[in-house]
């Protein structure tokens, strides 16, 4: 199986519900390594273009106004088969049908506000990941 990337973001609900340590040893314990992370706050801009293929769904302007509400965490992580562990790992969007024991089930309140996110494809974790750190942010050799 290829090694991955997939792109992560640690929601505004999970900074200020303080459970960026308890979710990130989640993601560390199931095997991904963080290749770049940092902690920055969307503007209304930089949170629209992210959700872009949104744009036109009835819930972008209550997205866009959650995501850019607080600080968030973004984060590329590296793993063989990425993108499908990573989704299962944190679960459904909407927290009332996440499996139980993921990240979305333990931690999220809703659809709107389910604490991480996490790219759907390894194309999209590709553009999602250029979207928030240049390459030379990556720091993929950590020996
Ligand atoms: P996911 O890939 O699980 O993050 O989910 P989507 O890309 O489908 O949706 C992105 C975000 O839009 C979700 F995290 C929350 C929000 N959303 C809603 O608020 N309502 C919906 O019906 C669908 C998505």
């Amino acid at each position: 199986m290829a090694v991955e990337r997939t792109l992560t973001i640690l929601k505004p609900d999970c900074v200020k519900k303080n459970l960026i340590g308890e979710v990130t040893a989640r993601i560390q314990k199931a095997g991904f390594k963080i290749v770049a992370m940092k902690m920055t706050r969307l503007t209304e801009e930089t949170a629209g273009g992210f959700y872009a293929v949104h744009k036109e769904r009835p819930f972008f302007g209550e997205l866009v106004e959650f995501m850019s509400s607080g600080a968030c965490v973004p984060m590329i992580l590296e793993k063989e088969n990425a993108v499908a562990d990573f989704r299962k790992l944190i679960g459904a969007t909407n927290p009332a049908e996440a499996a139980e024991g993921t990240i979305r089930a333990d931690f999220a309140d809703s659809m709107g506000e389910n604490i991480v996110h996490g790219s759907d494809s390894a194309e999209n974790g590709r553009i999602e990941a250029a979207y928030f750190f240049p390459e030379s942010d990556v720091v993929a050799n950590q020996a």
